[in-house]
């Protein structure tokens, strides 16, 4: 255990001993149950009760301090948090992990069986989620004030199976066996109204009064899941709500003929938070999305203005100073209509007073320019569920409208583009724009992102209002995705460097001066092959798959979407195989390709792509011809808790989209970060990743950005590649083919039909014999030992940039503006 640690320990519960009883006692007392009986279940659950005295008494502390000094603090918005299983990552902030390994072991129980058992919280979908869990884990550490608010998902993204080949959702369900580290807060609960009518009276002096009679009202409860900050010190809270029906019955409603909106609420209220959409950046175009994303925006403002004037009573002046709101994408974007709501009809602020607070509480981050991402909403929708809300934002539009007017007379084209309400042949409104026009800040979370924000998505916002737009790049943090995920190449890092890097990760670039170091490679390399034989079991027991740890362990894993080029990845495979066939002396280094991605159920071609590579896997998987030069590994249920262990095992990291469309992407990071070489397209983060390990140490192929564009531009014909490039066409005549799916000839076909008469929309095509020349490159340097260690240390080294304690750093400065409050004792 790191000594600084010991010292801050505040808890009874910091040696072996106590923290054996501290286990055992809750067995008994918490799990009625006992040593001789109990399975790793009830250990797991145990061990869990023992840590969360010591979480609840850091809460306490923590909620104590903060509201004694009255704090300005952040409110991270988000409809999704990836959090992952909790043990391993509480005891390690605690420093407690090998305290509590020790104490198991002499109960004869092993930590790592026991980690096993937690179920990943799988509420969100993939990037965006994460990140939110990255930044509220570095809030705890840095010790700012905060909280997380969202929805508590009683079934969180879908578990994936693989039948013959093809993806099958199940329901996750998380919370089967109860959650050992939630709290319900039923004295904390709010109410939200739906669907109804808007009434307009007029009061004194004929101020126009707005009364919506709401239709239905459903209630959210409150789950507390405490966010442990590195040593412990601080622990904020995610704030997760549940619907609830309330029992209420609007008889206003039912005698004014809406019979059925009156009735909906039973039937909807315990809906509303049932399951993730499992869409990763499309819009579910559903009403209950539209519900679920105010139903969560709404309690939790209300949950923060009820804290707010428990210090300042209705004195309103303040609320800017002790509140911003950070919108995590455009899901909570309804928040801003609401705040307005809450200020203008119930506290009876004049309008640009509560206009002035909301653009100084609010803030928005963008996380993709992909168009099908950008939500809108019938203005229809909104106008039946949130009937007031409607009125709000045609408000807001009409006054900013006139600001446009000013910025650039008579210009009406302007108008249009820049109206929160497209026109069409429906109504739409834009909530992006809405985000832009409610925040006084909006940023991008990498550099390139933010530039294509200001140049392509929001020019003329970026005109209007100069200096909102900015950057954040995004970051990751290395208590998980390092310290906790990758034990052994921890130890050897604390062991070279001090173990202070996980708060401060460029410490690492002390790593730096012994890449060249022969004995240094030498034990990080071990680490590394140790990993992979980790992941090699992790393979062999899923897929009932041997792979040879000496083979290039070659990963790619995110969500699966044309644009992240999976497919790019498979045709490549299938180059390689062809090459083997047609030469059985075909040089090459040994690889295993290995993926992790879910696609989302309805998105046809993603899991067409799925298939594929299954298909391909199994064709040569299993062929001798091949001689083991290639493996395929599709790990089912990619997830958190899979991640951490295919991470610290990767040699190559695939970062493959075409440039321009991955915002920034952040598994790139966690794979360098943990020694992977990025074999990547100049996009998203990839480029400042390049920037901080060199040229040298990446392998950048395909087309730039402006490339693209001028491509797009000049009329992008896939079929130019089809025909010139005999290797291309080769591997996608043979999609057509039974070759992979005997007696099913065409069972591949979707892929070859959208790389050519569908036009390639991502230009796979165009990048495929950059790509290859680019793994030609990977497959050389690797068989050069010495320099693969070079460039796996130099990656591990640079990544101090990427740790989210400096995106968190940067959001403090560039935006939120909020000071760290010390918790004592
Ligand atoms: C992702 C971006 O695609 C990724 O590049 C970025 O690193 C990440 O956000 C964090 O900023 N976007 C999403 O995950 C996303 O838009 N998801 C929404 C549909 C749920």
């Amino acid at each position: 255990m790191n000594a600084k640690a010991t010292k801050t320990q505040p808890s009874p519960v910091i040696d072996k001993a106590a923290f054996k009883s501290a286990v055992i006692k809750h067995l008994h007392c918490t799990l009625g149950t006992d040593e001789n009986k109990a399975n790793n279940h009830a250990w797991w659950k145990a061990t869990c009760a023992a840590i969360q005295e010591q979480v609840l008494e850091g809460l306490r502390k923590t909620q104590k301090t903060h509201y004694l000094n009255d704090t300005r603090a952040v409110h991270y918005f988000s409809a999704e948090f990836l959090m992952g299983r909790l043990l391993s990552n509480n005891l390690q902030n605690f420093g407690l992990f090998d305290v509590a390994s020790g104490a198991l072991k002499e109960l004869g129980v092993e930590i790592s069986d026991i980690l096993e058992e937690e179920p990943d919280m799988a509420l969100g979908n993939g990037g965006l989620g994460r990140l939110a869990a990255c930044f509220i884990d570095s809030l705890a550490t840095m010790e700012l004030p905060a909280i997380g608010y969202g929805i508590h998902y009683e079934h969180g993204l879908f578990r994936q199976e693989i039948k013959s080949g093809a993806q099958i959702e199940r329901p996750d369900s998380w919370r089967d066996y109860g959650n050992p580290w939630e709290i319900c807060r039923p004295e904390s609960t709010q109410e939200v109204s739906l669907y109804g009518y808007v009434e307009t009276k007029y009061g004194e002096n004929g101020r126009v009064l707005k009364e919506w009679h709401p239709g239905s009202i459903v209630k959210g409860v409150p789950w507390d899941i405490p966010v442990v900050g590195y040593e412990g010190k601080t622990v904020n809270v995610l704030r997760l709500w549940q619907s609830e029906a309330s029992g209420y019955f609007n008889w206003d409603v039912f005698n004014a003929g809406g019979y059925v909106d009156a009735q909906r609420e039973n039937v909807q209220a315990e809906t509303i938070s049932k399951v993730l959409y499992p869409n990763d950046e499309t819009e579910a175009g559903k009403e209950l999305r539209l519900i679920q994303q105010y139903f969560f925006c709404s309690c939790s403002l209300k949950d923060i203005i009820r804290r707010y004037k428990r210090a300042h009573g209705d004195d309103w002046s303040r609320f800017a100073d002790q509140v911003v709101i950070q919108l995590n994408d455009t899901h909570p974007a309804i928040s801003v209509p609401e705040l307005m709501r809450i200020l203008v009809d119930r506290a009876e602020l004049g309008w640009d007073e509560a206009w002035g607070i909301c653009t100084k509480v609010f803030a928005y981050t963008n996380h993709t320019l992909l168009p099908e991402a950008l939500e809108k909403w019938p203005a229809r929708m909104i106008e039946k569920i949130l009937p007031r809300h409607l009125e709000i934002i045609y408000e807001i539009n009409h006054r900013f409208m006139a600001e446009v007017d000013k910025k650039w007379p008579g210009d009406n084209a302007m108008k249009e583009k820049l109206s929160i309400i497209e026109e069409g042949n429906e109504k739409m409104v834009r909530m992006g724009h809405l985000s832009v026009i409610g925040s006084f800040a909006v940023n991008g979370v990498a550099e390139m992102h933010s530039r294509l924000v200001k140049s392509s998505l929001f020019p003329e916002f970026d005109e209007l209002y100069p200096g909102k737009l900015t950057n954040v790049t995004n970051g990751i943090t290395p208590r998980r995705w390092l310290k906790a995920c990758n034990p052994g190449l921890s130890k050897l890092i604390d062991k070279k460097i001090g173990d202070d890097w996980p708060r401060d990760l460029d410490k690492l670039q002390g790593l730096a001066k012994f890449a060249s170091n022969k004995t240094f490679q030498k034990q990080f390399m071990k680490v590394k092959l140790e990993n992979k034989e980790l992941l090699a079991d992790e393979i062999r027991k899923s897929l009932d798959l041997e792979v040879d740890v000496n083979a290039i362990f070659d990963v790619q894993i995110k969500r699966l979407h044309e644009y992240k080029r999976q497919h790019l990845a498979l045709l490549h495979i299938m180059a390689l195989y062809r090459r083997i066939l047609e030469n059985p002396d075909y040089d090459m280094h040994p690889r295993v390709f290995v993926f992790g991605a879910k696609a989302a159920p309805g998105y046809k071609l993603a899991k067409d792509i799925i298939y594929a590579i299954n298909k391909v896997a199994d064709k040569i998987n299993n062929d001798p011809r091949v001689n083991n030069k290639i493996k395929i590994a599709f790990l089912p249920n990619y997830r958190v808790s899979l991640a951490e262990k295919m991470i610290p095992a990767a040699d190559v990291s695939e970062q493959i989209s075409t440039a321009g469309k991955e915002a920034s992407g952040t598994g790139n990071m966690k794979l360098a970060l943990n020694g992977a070489v990025t074999i990547g397209t100049l996009d998203g983060a990839n480029v400042e990743i390049a920037e901080e390990v060199g040229d040298d140490n990446i392998f950048i192929f395909g087309l730039t950005v402006e490339e693209v564009n001028e491509l797009k531009a000049k009329g992008y014909n896939p079929y130019d590649y089809y025909y010139k490039d005999p290797e291309i066409k080769a591997v996608l005549d043979w999609l057509e083919t039974d070759y992979f799916t005997p007696g099913k000839p065409g069972a591949l076909v979707s892929i070859k039909q959208s790389l050519l008469d569908n036009g390639d929309p991502y230009m796979v095509l165009a990048d495929f014999r950059a790509y290859s020349d680019a793994q030609i490159a990977v497959d050389a340097a690797y068989r050069d030992k010495e320099r693969w260690a070079e460039m796996a240390i130099i990656n591990t080294a640079k990544m101090g940039k990427f740790t989210s304690d400096r995106s968190i750093r940067d959001y403090v400065e560039r935006v939120w503006k909020l000071s760290p409050c010390k918790i004592e004792g």
